[in-house]
């Protein structure tokens, strides 16, 4: 980025403007941003300082009817729903809040005025990374839908001072670099110094017996930090709605410093402040749990407790009852990252609002409610019992309380299997004493979700068996979904533009019901031409940023195959390099036969301790380097890792891509949501029937997708058995022999030949997640592939079907279903569909 002042705008002479009222308007109010509350004019402007100029411009826009929204909650008295996360995988947000405030197009004029160019100013927003995955951009487009359904949501979660690294790759290798997202400040963000809590650690629990002679539990921490609040408006389309993300800082008590201060402990007075406020100081940057630390405990109880608190006062304020509190709000857990608020839920009603324990528990469960997104066994977070008694005394007790209840109550109804009773159990006794945050949180909701039919189906059958068949109306299915306001119009305005032209406007308010009028059109020449237009035109882009950030050339021709994700074995990056390397063998060994030219993009971050998942991505470039650099496969493939994948890349990405790749091991993707993005976007699928695959295959046919492999419950039956003989399988499959030979030798690592020796022994002696037994099928599936994308017609026929059959997977109807199935929070008007 320049740093020179006005890069920009281009200095000309003011031109007579015949701009609308609006436009106008709206120009000078960046003028007047730029000059009052940036300080600056446009001569002297920095890019960044007319971002921020034309960001507060667009805010203003939004706050009467925040405000309005707020108002309006409180005078129907309408249910609130809050969300609790501790991850918001946001991105940019100015062009996502002119399009749902109707101002883009006013906006871009405005510029124009005054000679500034957008999408410079789009690029100088830090991405908010907030979130690592799938998990945390769910949140964002839950939000998104919830303002635009006008449901009184409400989102919380931890305002980081560093979101996600930054991933840099040198010499083929991921480095983390610190994220600063905050360094320009973020003019998005309302601070609320007066909402503030106190949020305790520590101590000891003791009993007392007041007046009236009940002896009541009374906690007195060591160490209270103070939690301040930050907000963030969430604008609805067509400004439907305005919600709150509402996110914590963590400050150190400052009467505590001044103590410290006074009796001249220095030192002991920063090191306080250093302590407290590393809870808000980063996102952990792991998709699954690993040992678990103390800090992250801390994050968790401190954003829960200071959440719970808010949303009581609120509650007490505005209905002055605490016994209705299910009546008026739901809770949401993203899954067991907040599930100490079962305890802390307990801890606030039973201590200081003291209500009588079981009324309690009744309101606590039909309050909250929690959504599972994993099933990995390595994912499901316990903690020490010793470190939970050490940070929060009161909600250990409270969580063998909760046990010791629960476990009556199964014996009272004459269970006395102890097999069973362990399971259940909120501690685990096998692994050193832990809680199991999953039963905490499957006790403590009247509602646990799965986030596919295929995945809540194996929630039943394998991690929640025994609390299942205990409680058989608890578990039921959201399928996720995407927002189509970012995934749709605003990452692909040329193919909105074609919708529109096609099937008219309302593809803008109702895509879940207006986008299957598409489905004629796949048999129209003349329509599929222009649907190729626009995707040649994303693809040339995506090329460009290319060209510009690895200096590698792309055809444009050739088939964009992608795969962008967090890095994870399950995910089989590695299955798609298997595959990579048998097709550069065989274009060499083949030269004469007609190759389909391929582009191969990977992109994705692994987590910073995760060994396995940093040498996939050095593979990735090692393969890129020699298959790019050799002459001999003359451009037919290509192959790039484009480091640093965010929000904002795959808002470049996903439009382009030709072939979407989801080929998780079935049974191990709990949803998947890209898939869903590259869908809408016209995308076919290369996949497994794993997660919303499944249900992808079903609303838009089998035979317009690649599906291969093993089912999930081939999956099962073949681990199970034990009868899976990798070194069989390999020996059968020529290609993959081939393969797995030539990374094994060296031949992508001349620097270094026994790099992936290692990495290809553990695939053939513990394929854990079978890429050798779903290898050949894979290859069989990417021919399939080639074969349709020789026959445009059919291939193009098929993409516009993908598009047309996708609307079911807008994140509205998962929210409609979330707020009428589980927190009963549907404002009447927007009953339908
Ligand atoms: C837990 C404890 C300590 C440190 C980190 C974590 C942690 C952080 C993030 C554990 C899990 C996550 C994220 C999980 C995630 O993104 N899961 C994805 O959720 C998507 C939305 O439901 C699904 O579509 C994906 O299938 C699922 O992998």
């Amino acid at each position: 980025m320049s740093a020179e002042p006005n890069s920009a705008a281009k200095q000309k002479d003011a031109p007579t403007s015949h701009a609308s009222p609006d436009v106008q308007a709206f120009k000078h109010s960046i003028l007047a941003k730029l000059k009052y509350a940036v300080g600056k004019d446009p001569a002297n402007a920095y890019i960044h300082d007319w971002f921020e100029a034309i960001a507060l411009a667009a805010r203003d826009h939004l706050v009467d009817n925040w405000e309005e929204s707020e108002a309006r909650v409180d005078r129907k008295q309408q249910k609130r729903v809050y969300y609790l996360s501790l991850e918001f995988l946001i991105g940019r947000l100015l062009v996502d809040c002119l399009s749902n405030l109707g101002l883009l197009e006013t906006a871009k004029a405005a510029l124009a005025e005054l000679d500034v160019d957008i999408e410079r100013i789009r690029e100088v927003e830090p991405d908010a990374a907030l979130g690592n995955g799938g998990l945390g951009r769910l949140a964002a487009c839950f939000m998104e839908s919830m303002a635009t359904l006008n449901i009184a949501g409400h989102g919380y979660g931890i305002r980081y001072e560093h979101g996600l690294f930054k991933q840099v790759i040198s010499d083929g290798w991921q480095h983390e670099h610190t994220e600063t997202w905050l360094d320009f400040g973020n003019p998005w963000e309302f601070e609320r110094p007066e909402v503030s809590y106190n949020i305790g650690f520590g101590g000891s629990v003791n009993t007392v017996t007041e007046r009236n002679d009940v002896p009541r539990q009374h906690w007195q921490p060591t160490e209270i930090i103070r939690a301040i609040a930050y907000d963030t408006p969430v604008v609805g389309w067509r400004r439907a709605g305005v919600n709150t993300l509402r996110l914590w800082r963590a400050r150190a008590l400052e009467d505590l410093q001044l103590e410290r201060f006074n009796a001249g402990d220095h030192l002991g007075a920063v090191a306080d402040v250093v302590r407290a406020e590393s809870i808000s100081r980063v996102l952990y940057p792991a998709d699954s749990t690993e040992a678990g630390q103390e800090l992250r405990l801390r994050q968790e109880y401190f954003f829960v407790s200071a959440s719970l608190q808010d949303l009581l006062h609120r509650h007490m304020r505005l209905h002055g009852d605490i016994h209705s509190l299910p009546e008026k709000v739901a809770i949401q857990l993203n899954d067991t990252h907040p599930a100490i608020a079962v305890a802390e839920l307990m801890r606030q009603l039973v201590d200081v609002y003291r209500i009588e324990w079981f009324a309690a528990w009744e309101l606590s469960v039909a309050t909250l409610s929690y959504t599972n997104h994993t099933l990995l066994p390595e994912a499901l977070e316990s903690w020490p019992v010793s470190l939970m008694e050490r940070l929060l005394p009161r909600h250990m007790q409270i969580i063998y309380l909760i046990n010791a209840y629960h476990i009556d109550s199964l014996r009272a109804q004459d269970i006395h299997d102890f097999e069973l009773l362990r399971s259940v159990s909120l501690i685990d006794e096998e692994h050193g004493r832990r809680v199991r945050m999953g039963n905490l949180a499957f006790l403590g909701s009247h509602s646990i979700n799965g986030v596919s039919a295929l995945h809540t189906d194996l929630m039943r059958e394998t991690v929640f068996r025994d609390l299942h068949n205990l409680y058989p109306d608890r578990i039921r299915n959201k399928t996720n979904g995407v927002t189509f306001r970012r995934w749709l119009y605003q990452v692909n305005p040329q193919l909105t533009q074609l919708l529109i032209e096609n099937i008219g406007q309302g593809v803008l308010d109702s895509p879940e019901s207006s986008l299957i009028k598409l489905e004629p059109f796949a048999e129209k020449p003349a329509f599929r031409k222009q649907f190729i237009a626009q995707r040649q035109h994303s693809k040339a882009a995506l090329a460009r940023l290319v060209k510009e950030r690895m200096n590698i050339d792309l055809n444009t021709e050739a088939i964009f195959d992608v795969q962008v994700k967090r890095i994870h074995e399950y995910k089989r990056q590695l299955l798609n390099l298997l595959h990579t390397v048998a097709l550069y063998q065989a274009i060499r060994n083949d030269p004469t036969t007609d190759w389909v030219p391929r582009v191969k993009i990977f992109a994705g971050k692994a987590a910073a301790s995760y060994h396995q998942a940093k040498l996939i991505i050095k593979l990735a470039n090692d393969i890129s380097r020699t298959i790019n650099d050799d002459p001999t496969v003359r451009g037919l493939l290509k192959v790039v890792f484009i480091p640093n994948y965010n929000v904002s890349l795959a808002e470049t990405i996903i439009p382009a891509a030709d072939l979407s790749e989801q080929i998780s091991t079935a049974g191990m993707e709990a949803s998947g949501t890209s898939n869903m993005k590259f869908a809408l976007n016209g995308a076919l699928t290369i996949g497994t029937l794993d997660g919303a695959n499944v249900e992808m295959s079903q609303l838009i046919g089998a035979e317009h997708m690649f599906i291969f492999g093993m089912t999930a419950q081939e999956v099962k039956v073949r681990m199970g058995n034990g009868d899976y003989d990798t070194i069989h399988v390999i020996k059968n499959s020529e290609r993959l022999n081939g393969a797995l030979e030539a990374i094994s030798k060296g031949v992508f690592s001349p620097d270094d030949p026994e790099r992936y020796t290692g990495l290809i022994d553990g695939l053939v002696h513990h394929d854990r997640y079978m890429l050798c037994a779903d290898f050949d099928s894979y290859w069989d599936a990417q021919r399939k592939v080639d074969e349709l994308w020789q026959n445009p017609n059919q291939w193009w026929r098929s993409a516009v079907l993908n598009t047309a059959r996708t609307g079911w997977f807008s994140s509205d109807r998962t929210i409609r279903e979330y707020a009428e199935d589980i927190w009963k929070a549907m404002p009447p008007e927007k009953k339908k569909g």
